[in-house]
Protein backbone atom coordinates (compact mmCIF):
# COMPACT_ATOMS: atom_id res chain seq x y z
CA UNK A 1 0.00 0.00 0.00
CA UNK A 2 1.18 3.37 -0.97
CA UNK A 3 1.86 5.43 1.78
CA UNK A 4 0.24 9.00 2.32
CA UNK A 5 2.22 11.89 2.63
CA UNK A 6 1.20 14.44 4.57
CA UNK A 7 2.11 18.37 4.12
CA UNK A 8 1.50 19.41 7.45
CA UNK A 9 4.87 18.05 8.99
CA UNK A 10 6.47 19.77 6.00
CA UNK A 11 4.33 23.19 6.43
CA UNK A 12 5.51 23.46 10.30
CA UNK A 13 9.13 22.33 9.24
CA UNK A 14 8.82 25.35 7.35
CA UNK A 15 7.49 27.53 9.26
CA UNK A 16 9.56 26.79 12.29
CA UNK A 17 12.98 27.26 9.66
CA UNK A 18 11.46 30.62 8.72
CA UNK A 19 10.61 31.88 12.14
CA UNK A 20 14.23 31.10 13.33
CA UNK A 21 15.55 32.86 10.87
CA UNK A 22 13.48 35.80 11.73
CA UNK A 23 14.05 36.19 15.10
CA UNK A 24 18.08 35.60 13.87
CA UNK A 25 17.68 38.89 11.81
CA UNK A 26 16.06 40.39 14.78
CA UNK A 27 16.76 43.44 15.77
CA UNK A 28 20.10 43.96 14.16
CA UNK A 29 20.56 42.03 11.31
CA UNK A 30 23.83 41.15 12.27
CA UNK A 31 26.35 39.79 10.01
CA UNK A 32 29.22 37.07 11.23
CA UNK A 33 31.30 38.42 13.66
CA UNK A 34 28.83 41.61 14.36
CA UNK A 35 26.94 41.46 17.40
CA UNK A 36 22.90 41.54 17.79
CA UNK A 37 21.72 44.60 19.29
CA UNK A 38 18.72 44.45 21.76
CA UNK A 39 17.23 47.76 22.23
CA UNK A 40 15.16 48.98 25.91
CA UNK A 41 13.60 51.71 26.25
CA UNK A 42 14.29 52.48 30.09
CA UNK A 43 13.07 56.41 30.00
CA UNK A 44 10.57 57.71 27.97
CA UNK A 45 8.18 60.84 28.17
CA UNK A 46 11.12 63.30 29.09
CA UNK A 47 11.37 66.78 27.17
CA UNK A 48 14.49 67.31 25.68
CA UNK A 49 16.65 65.23 27.04
CA UNK A 50 20.30 66.48 25.42
CA UNK A 51 22.91 64.72 27.80
CA UNK A 52 23.54 61.80 30.42
CA UNK A 53 26.33 60.02 32.54
CA UNK A 54 26.63 57.92 34.97
CA UNK A 55 27.89 57.68 38.37
CA UNK A 56 29.83 54.40 40.02
CA UNK A 57 26.92 53.51 42.23
CA UNK A 58 24.70 53.43 39.09
CA UNK A 59 22.93 56.40 39.58
CA UNK A 60 22.34 57.94 35.85
CA UNK A 61 22.40 61.60 35.56
CA UNK A 62 20.63 63.38 32.49
CA UNK A 63 19.71 67.18 31.40
CA UNK A 64 16.35 68.68 29.73
CA UNK A 65 17.12 71.24 27.78
CA UNK A 66 14.49 73.67 29.41
CA UNK A 67 14.42 72.27 32.84
CA UNK A 68 17.91 71.20 34.20
CA UNK A 69 19.32 68.07 35.39
CA UNK A 70 18.34 65.31 37.07
CA UNK A 71 18.95 61.85 38.60
CA UNK A 72 17.69 58.51 37.88
CA UNK A 73 19.05 56.68 40.94
CA UNK A 74 19.71 52.97 41.26
CA UNK A 75 16.58 52.29 42.86
CA UNK A 76 14.65 53.90 40.02
CA UNK A 77 13.80 56.88 42.11
CA UNK A 78 14.14 60.40 39.75
CA UNK A 79 14.99 63.85 41.34
CA UNK A 80 15.33 67.19 40.03
CA UNK A 81 18.46 68.51 40.90
CA UNK A 82 18.94 71.20 39.10
CA UNK A 83 17.44 74.27 37.08
CA UNK A 84 14.61 75.75 36.67
CA UNK A 85 11.42 76.40 40.02
CA UNK A 86 11.15 72.63 41.74
CA UNK A 87 15.18 71.57 41.28
CA UNK A 88 16.89 70.73 44.85
CA UNK A 89 18.41 73.62 43.57
CA UNK A 90 17.68 76.31 41.74
CA UNK A 91 19.00 78.43 39.18
CA UNK A 92 17.25 82.02 38.65
CA UNK A 93 19.91 82.75 35.79
CA UNK A 94 19.23 79.41 33.73
CA UNK A 95 16.46 79.92 30.77
CA UNK A 96 16.36 78.24 27.12
CA UNK A 97 15.91 79.26 24.49
CA UNK A 98 16.55 78.06 20.57
CA UNK A 99 19.20 75.28 20.97
CA UNK A 100 20.86 76.43 24.01
CA UNK A 101 19.59 75.67 27.22
CA UNK A 102 20.86 73.29 30.20
CA UNK A 103 23.11 70.74 27.30
CA UNK A 104 26.20 68.73 28.32
CA UNK A 105 26.32 66.95 31.85
CA UNK A 106 29.96 64.95 33.00
CA UNK A 107 30.94 63.49 36.38
CA UNK A 108 34.46 64.43 37.78
CA UNK A 109 36.59 61.55 37.51
CA UNK A 110 36.78 61.62 41.41
CA UNK A 111 32.78 61.83 41.74
CA UNK A 112 33.35 58.42 44.45
CA UNK A 113 35.22 60.82 46.56
CA UNK A 114 34.30 65.05 45.27
CA UNK A 115 30.45 64.15 44.52
CA UNK A 116 31.30 67.15 41.54
CA UNK A 117 28.99 67.32 38.72
CA UNK A 118 29.57 69.41 35.56
CA UNK A 119 27.02 70.89 33.29
CA UNK A 120 26.87 73.22 30.82
CA UNK A 121 24.29 75.63 30.82
CA UNK A 122 22.87 79.12 29.17
CA UNK A 123 22.71 81.89 31.82
CA UNK A 124 21.14 85.74 31.99
CA UNK A 125 23.02 86.26 35.35
CA UNK A 126 24.76 89.06 33.52
CA UNK A 127 22.79 91.74 30.76
CA UNK A 128 25.15 89.79 27.99
CA UNK A 129 23.94 86.66 28.27
CA UNK A 130 26.18 83.76 28.05
CA UNK A 131 26.97 79.72 27.87
CA UNK A 132 28.75 78.60 31.53
CA UNK A 133 29.95 75.38 33.08
CA UNK A 134 29.13 75.09 36.41
CA UNK A 135 30.12 73.30 38.80
CA UNK A 136 27.84 71.61 41.54
CA UNK A 137 28.34 68.76 44.23
CA UNK A 138 25.61 66.96 44.87
CA UNK A 139 25.45 64.05 48.48
CA UNK A 140 25.38 60.65 48.24
CA UNK A 141 21.57 60.54 48.27
CA UNK A 142 20.89 62.93 45.70
CA UNK A 143 18.89 65.31 47.53
CA UNK A 144 21.18 67.88 48.60
CA UNK A 145 22.75 69.91 45.57
CA UNK A 146 25.02 72.94 46.49
CA UNK A 147 28.91 74.58 46.12
CA UNK A 148 27.64 76.05 42.97
CA UNK A 149 30.91 77.31 41.21
CA UNK A 150 30.75 79.00 37.38
CA UNK A 151 33.87 78.03 36.50
CA UNK A 152 33.93 79.09 32.68
CA UNK A 153 31.19 82.16 32.65
CA UNK A 154 31.90 83.60 29.32
CA UNK A 155 31.12 81.34 26.23
CA UNK A 156 29.10 83.43 23.50
CA UNK A 157 25.78 82.88 23.19
CA UNK A 158 23.58 84.16 20.15
CA UNK A 159 21.45 87.06 21.28
CA UNK A 160 19.09 87.51 18.70
CA UNK A 161 17.14 86.43 15.54
CA UNK A 162 19.07 86.97 12.39
CA UNK A 163 18.40 86.04 9.09
CA UNK A 164 20.26 82.80 9.65
CA UNK A 165 18.30 81.65 12.69
CA UNK A 166 16.86 82.19 16.45
CA UNK A 167 18.79 83.58 19.19
CA UNK A 168 20.91 80.57 20.80
CA UNK A 169 21.74 79.03 17.76
CA UNK A 170 25.33 77.13 17.46
CA UNK A 171 26.03 77.11 21.01
CA UNK A 172 27.78 73.91 21.40
CA UNK A 173 27.47 72.20 24.47
CA UNK A 174 28.92 68.90 24.83
CA UNK A 175 31.36 68.38 27.75
CA UNK A 176 33.76 65.55 28.68
CA UNK A 177 36.24 64.58 30.86
CA UNK A 178 39.21 62.42 29.35
CA UNK A 179 40.43 59.71 30.68
CA UNK A 180 44.04 59.88 29.66
CA UNK A 181 44.66 63.49 30.66
CA UNK A 182 42.04 63.80 33.55
CA UNK A 183 41.28 67.52 31.41
CA UNK A 184 37.46 68.54 30.92
CA UNK A 185 36.94 68.96 27.33
CA UNK A 186 34.18 71.71 26.44
CA UNK A 187 32.94 72.23 22.67
CA UNK A 188 31.45 75.54 21.77
CA UNK A 189 29.59 77.15 18.64
CA UNK A 190 30.06 79.80 16.28
CA UNK A 191 26.72 81.73 17.35
CA UNK A 192 26.42 82.49 13.74
CA UNK A 193 29.11 85.32 14.47
CA UNK A 194 31.15 85.33 11.22
CA UNK A 195 34.41 86.25 13.09
CA UNK A 196 33.94 84.36 16.05
CA UNK A 197 35.38 81.07 14.83
CA UNK A 198 39.07 82.25 14.02
CA UNK A 199 39.17 85.09 16.86
CA UNK A 200 41.57 83.91 20.31
CA UNK A 201 40.10 86.53 21.88
CA UNK A 202 36.47 84.79 22.79
CA UNK A 203 35.93 81.20 23.35
CA UNK A 204 32.89 80.14 20.38
CA UNK A 205 33.45 78.10 18.02
CA UNK A 206 36.28 76.59 20.00
CA UNK A 207 37.11 73.39 21.77
CA UNK A 208 38.80 74.16 25.17
CA UNK A 209 40.65 72.21 27.65
CA UNK A 210 40.49 73.15 31.32
CA UNK A 211 41.05 71.88 34.73
CA UNK A 212 38.50 71.67 37.29
CA UNK A 213 38.66 74.88 38.37
CA UNK A 214 37.90 76.53 34.99
CA UNK A 215 41.71 77.45 34.16
CA UNK A 216 43.98 76.16 31.60
CA UNK A 217 44.82 73.41 30.85
CA UNK A 218 48.61 72.74 30.83
CA UNK A 219 49.63 72.10 27.14
CA UNK A 220 47.10 74.40 25.26
CA UNK A 221 49.16 75.35 22.43
CA UNK A 222 46.95 77.89 21.72
CA UNK A 223 48.69 80.76 19.36
CA UNK A 224 50.13 83.54 21.03
CA UNK A 225 47.52 86.50 22.67
CA UNK A 226 45.02 84.02 22.81
CA UNK A 227 42.84 82.77 25.19
CA UNK A 228 44.83 79.97 27.06
CA UNK A 229 41.69 77.84 27.61
CA UNK A 230 41.45 77.30 24.30
CA UNK A 231 42.66 73.50 22.95
CA UNK A 232 41.41 74.22 19.00
CA UNK A 233 39.67 76.92 17.28
CA UNK A 234 38.16 77.14 13.74
CA UNK A 235 34.92 75.03 14.22
CA UNK A 236 31.44 75.75 13.71
CA UNK A 237 29.00 73.84 16.44
CA UNK A 238 31.03 70.98 18.04
CA UNK A 239 28.21 68.50 19.25
CA UNK A 240 30.52 65.23 20.05
CA UNK A 241 33.51 64.87 21.83
CA UNK A 242 34.98 60.95 22.10
CA UNK A 243 38.38 59.67 23.09
CA UNK A 244 39.84 56.93 21.21
CA UNK A 245 40.83 53.80 23.88
CA UNK A 246 44.54 52.92 23.84
CA UNK A 247 45.75 56.51 22.45
CA UNK A 248 43.47 58.90 24.08
CA UNK A 249 43.15 60.63 20.75
CA UNK A 250 40.52 63.05 21.46
CA UNK A 251 37.57 63.47 18.30
CA UNK A 252 35.41 66.34 17.56
CA UNK A 253 31.78 65.11 15.93
CA UNK A 254 30.83 68.59 14.36
CA UNK A 255 27.44 69.53 12.87
CA UNK A 256 28.14 71.09 9.38
CA UNK A 257 26.15 74.06 7.22
CA UNK A 258 24.32 72.26 5.05
CA UNK A 259 27.06 70.15 3.10
CA UNK A 260 30.03 68.77 4.94
CA UNK A 261 29.15 67.62 8.72
CA UNK A 262 32.77 66.26 10.04
CA UNK A 263 34.46 63.94 12.57
CA UNK A 264 37.93 65.29 13.59
CA UNK A 265 40.97 63.94 15.00
CA UNK A 266 42.04 66.97 17.13
CA UNK A 267 45.45 68.14 18.20
CA UNK A 268 46.85 71.22 21.09
CA UNK A 269 46.47 74.69 18.95
CA UNK A 270 44.98 73.21 16.00
CA UNK A 271 42.68 75.76 13.35
CA UNK A 272 39.61 73.30 12.18
CA UNK A 273 39.59 75.39 9.49
CA UNK A 274 35.72 76.92 9.46
CA UNK A 275 35.74 80.56 9.24
CA UNK A 276 32.43 81.85 8.20
CA UNK A 277 33.38 85.48 7.98
CA UNK A 278 33.41 87.48 4.66
CA UNK A 279 36.36 88.19 2.43
CA UNK A 280 37.46 91.23 1.16
CA UNK A 281 35.02 92.45 -1.31
CA UNK A 282 32.16 89.56 -0.57
CA UNK A 283 29.04 90.88 1.33
CA UNK A 284 27.11 88.61 3.57
CA UNK A 285 23.73 88.55 5.76
CA UNK A 286 24.31 89.67 9.52
CA UNK A 287 28.05 89.27 8.17
CA UNK A 288 27.91 85.83 8.27
CA UNK A 289 29.01 83.68 5.77
CA UNK A 290 28.35 80.05 7.08
CA UNK A 291 25.37 79.12 4.67
CA UNK A 292 26.60 80.79 1.45
CA UNK A 293 30.21 81.75 0.59
CA UNK A 294 32.97 83.53 2.15
CA UNK A 295 35.29 83.84 -1.06
CA UNK A 296 35.24 86.32 -4.36
CA UNK A 297 35.17 82.82 -6.15
CA UNK A 298 32.03 81.91 -4.73
CA UNK A 299 32.70 78.24 -3.26
CA UNK A 300 30.59 77.43 -0.45
CA UNK A 301 32.04 78.15 2.67
CA UNK A 302 34.18 74.86 3.69
CA UNK A 303 33.90 73.34 7.08
CA UNK A 304 38.18 72.87 6.68
CA UNK A 305 39.18 75.23 4.69
CA UNK A 306 42.56 73.97 2.77
CA UNK A 307 43.18 77.16 0.71
CA UNK A 308 43.26 79.15 3.04
CA UNK A 309 44.67 77.34 5.72
CA UNK A 310 46.72 74.93 4.64
CA UNK A 311 47.98 73.40 8.16
CA UNK A 312 44.56 73.01 9.33
CA UNK A 313 43.23 69.77 11.66
CA UNK A 314 42.29 67.49 8.92
CA UNK A 315 38.77 65.60 8.98
CA UNK A 316 38.86 61.57 9.35
CA UNK A 317 35.19 61.47 7.73
CA UNK A 318 32.78 63.99 6.17
CA UNK A 319 29.53 62.95 5.92
CA UNK A 320 29.70 64.44 1.84
CA UNK A 321 27.02 66.33 0.01
CA UNK A 322 24.55 65.98 2.77
CA UNK A 323 24.52 67.95 6.12
CA UNK A 324 22.71 65.51 8.04
CA UNK A 325 22.91 66.76 11.60
CA UNK A 326 26.06 65.17 13.34
CA UNK A 327 25.74 65.07 17.00
CA UNK A 328 27.14 62.78 19.53
CA UNK A 329 29.48 60.25 19.26
CA UNK A 330 31.46 57.76 21.55
CA UNK A 331 33.81 54.95 21.14
CA UNK A 332 32.48 51.35 21.27
CA UNK A 333 34.73 49.51 24.26
CA UNK A 334 34.88 45.98 25.02
CA UNK A 335 35.00 42.67 23.60
CA UNK A 336 30.85 42.06 23.57
CA UNK A 337 30.94 44.66 21.00
CA UNK A 338 33.27 41.94 18.55
CA UNK A 339 33.83 43.32 15.15
CA UNK A 340 32.58 46.76 16.64
CA UNK A 341 34.42 46.99 19.02
CA UNK A 342 36.94 50.38 18.70
CA UNK A 343 34.31 51.77 15.90
CA UNK A 344 33.58 55.25 16.87
CA UNK A 345 29.50 55.56 16.91
CA UNK A 346 28.46 58.51 15.79
CA UNK A 347 24.85 59.85 15.86
CA UNK A 348 22.78 62.47 14.03
CA UNK A 349 19.65 64.35 14.74
CA UNK A 350 18.01 64.79 11.08
CA UNK A 351 19.47 61.87 9.71
CA UNK A 352 17.83 59.95 12.68
CA UNK A 353 20.63 57.24 12.79
CA UNK A 354 24.15 56.08 14.05
CA UNK A 355 27.15 55.36 12.01
CA UNK A 356 30.18 53.38 12.83
CA UNK A 357 33.09 54.30 11.44
CA UNK A 358 36.23 52.21 11.68
CA UNK A 359 39.34 54.09 11.74
CA UNK A 360 42.84 53.06 10.72
CA UNK A 361 46.09 53.96 13.19
CA UNK A 362 46.14 57.16 11.27
CA UNK A 363 42.68 58.03 12.92
CA UNK A 364 41.55 58.27 9.41
CA UNK A 365 37.97 56.82 8.84
CA UNK A 366 38.25 53.61 6.37
CA UNK A 367 34.70 52.17 6.54
CA UNK A 368 31.68 53.87 8.06
CA UNK A 369 28.23 51.39 8.21
CA UNK A 370 24.77 52.42 10.28
CA UNK A 371 23.82 50.39 13.50
CA UNK A 372 20.72 48.10 11.71
CA UNK A 373 17.02 47.92 13.29
CA UNK A 374 16.70 51.19 15.16
CA UNK A 375 13.82 53.65 15.14
CA UNK A 376 14.55 56.72 13.07
CA UNK A 377 14.93 59.01 15.98
CA UNK A 378 16.98 62.37 16.50
CA UNK A 379 19.94 60.95 18.39
CA UNK A 380 21.28 63.58 20.89
CA UNK A 381 23.21 62.02 23.12
CA UNK A 382 25.54 58.31 22.95
CA UNK A 383 27.15 57.43 26.36
CA UNK A 384 29.02 53.93 27.13
CA UNK A 385 27.57 52.53 30.44
CA UNK A 386 29.53 51.34 33.24
CA UNK A 387 28.40 47.75 32.40
CA UNK A 388 29.34 48.12 28.97
CA UNK A 389 25.92 48.98 27.11
CA UNK A 390 25.76 51.87 24.82
CA UNK A 391 23.07 54.63 26.36
CA UNK A 392 21.24 56.81 23.87
CA UNK A 393 19.04 59.81 24.58
CA UNK A 394 17.16 61.15 21.87
CA UNK A 395 15.05 64.25 21.02
CA UNK A 396 12.08 62.71 21.33
CA UNK A 397 12.11 62.24 25.07
CA UNK A 398 13.85 58.73 25.33
CA UNK A 399 16.79 57.06 26.82
CA UNK A 400 17.46 53.83 25.28
CA UNK A 401 20.12 50.85 26.25
CA UNK A 402 21.94 49.25 23.57
CA UNK A 403 22.74 46.00 24.00
CA UNK A 404 25.45 43.59 22.22
CA UNK A 405 24.02 40.29 22.52
CA1 LIG B 1 37.04 71.55 10.00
Amino acid sequence: MKRKTSVLPMLFTFLLVAFYAHCGREPSGAAAGEPRIHRTVIMSGLSNPWDLAFAPDGAMLFTEKCRGLFVRASDGTVRHLFGIRGAALEADDFFCQGQSGMLGVALDPAFAENRRVFVYMASQANRVRTNRVVRLTVDETYVVVADRIDIIDDIPFKQSFSRWGRAGAHSGGRIRFSPYDGFLYVATGDNHDGPLPQDLSRLGGKVLRVNRDGLAASGNAVPAGGDPRIFTYGHRNVQGLAFRPGTGQVFACEHGPGHDDEVTPLSSGGNGGWDPAPMPGVSCWHGYCGYTSNNPEGRPTPMTDLIRFPDALKPSWNNRGDSEGMGPCVFLEGLHWQDWEGRLAVGFLRGARIELLTLDAADMTTDASIIPGLPSQRMRSLVLGPDGALYVATDGGEIWRLESI
